[in-house]
């Protein structure tokens, strides 16, 4: 993306959310939380897809991983990156990048926001077998995560939570077998920027509340069940979260269902690291196209496709659960 143009995204998202608060004619009771900008969740997804297709190995991978490390340090974050090779299922050596962004670092007690950064290398989803080896824009399959955690940083940055947060982009997710794999499908072909992180966290002897994972959470239309690994391993952070929802009239988003089961990176934060983590995930078993959605793993997956509603929805809920966390 040109300078200029990141330049007028940032003012776009300054005017369409910034403006000032009616005055107060009473005493607020306990301080406000602030607002989530959905606009500007989406202006973060854009200035990722921009790059184009984030699949390890390629220029606009390492590109991304250098902006998403920027921003996190002009959020005010403590950045941290974790450089790592990792072997995949077809035998390809990945240079992979787990970023992270720290507030409040000094605090012992911490949550975990997380979400995968990288694009899947082949559309294999797609109704076009032309399409299958073409990579994935990727703007709800990692971009949407992304950016629904940096606008929640740019908000931690104007006002800090009572807790720390640690902000934590995942490489690596998403170079799974597809499908059509004749080979044995392994859990531990997915999720391996997560696993690395599991096995040499960024901080010695790293301890956290509780993870919420974001994965594909600006889809159109999109809505979200309790995923099952979350509500094995993480039910009061599931009643919690979907809880927040439906207080802020999100129950139609967040529905009080039980979905199925996903492998995805939560698993191995659960398993691994043993920090309780759940999936904000929209698996709903049994669909036509994708049980992830029409877009997942097609070349449809771009920023055309981006729901601010559900951004805005996710982000909202996000907030009223962080900024009520005690420590
Ligand atoms: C499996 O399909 C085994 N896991 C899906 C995890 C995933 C892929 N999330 C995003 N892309
Ligand atoms: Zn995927």
């Amino acid at each position: 993306m040109k300078k200029s143009a990141i330049i007028l995204s940032v003012l776009f998202m300054a005017l369409s959310c910034g403006g000032r608060k009616a005055p107060q004619t009473t005493a607020p009771a306990a301080k406000e939380t602030p607002q989530f900008c959905a606009d500007s969740a989406f202006n973060y997804i854009k200035a990722q897809t921009d790059f184009g297709p984030r699949v390890p190995n390629t220029d606009a991978h390492y590109r991304c991983s250098v902006w998403l490390t920027a921003q996190l340090s002009k959020l005010g974050a403590k950045t941290y990156v974790q450089g790592f090779e990792t072997m995949t299922f077809d035998n390809t050596k990945l240079q992979c990048y787990n970023i992270i962004g720290s507030y409040n670092p000094e605090s012992t007690t911490r949550i975990i926001l997380c979400s995968h950064w990288d694009s899947r290398p082949w559309a294999d989803n797609d109704p076009d077998p032309a399409n299958w080896t073409k990579p994935v824009d990727a703007a709800n399959d990692g971009a949407s995560g992304v950016g629904v955690i940096l606008e929640i940083a740019r908000l931690m940055q104007k006002q800090a939570p009572q807790i720390g947060v640690d902000c934590i982009f995942l490489d690596a997710e998403d170079w799974g077998p597809g499908d059509s794999y004749q080979g044995q499908h392994l859990e531990t072909w997915w999720g391996l920027g997560t696993q690395h992180w599991a096995k040499n966290p960024h901080v010695e002897g790293y301890r956290a509340r509780y993870a919420i994972l974001l994965d594909m959470v600006g889809g159109k239309g999109a809505s979200f069940c309790r995923e099952g690994y979350s509500v094995r391993f993480g039910r009061p952070i599931v009643e919690k979260v979907w809880g927040a929802a439906r207080k802020l009239g999100f129950s139609s988003i967040f529905k009080p269902v039980d979905g199925g089961y996903v492998t995805d990176d939560h698993y191995f934060i659960n398993t691994m690291a043993r920090i309780p983590a759940i999936d904000i995930v929209p698996y709903l078993p049994g669909c036509e196209e994708s049980s992830f959605g029409p877009t997942w793993h097609t070349v449809s997956d771009n920023i055309d496709n981006i729901d601010k509603n559900v951004l805005e929805a996710v982000g909202k809920t996000l907030i009223e659960v962080i900024y009520n966390e005690k420590p």
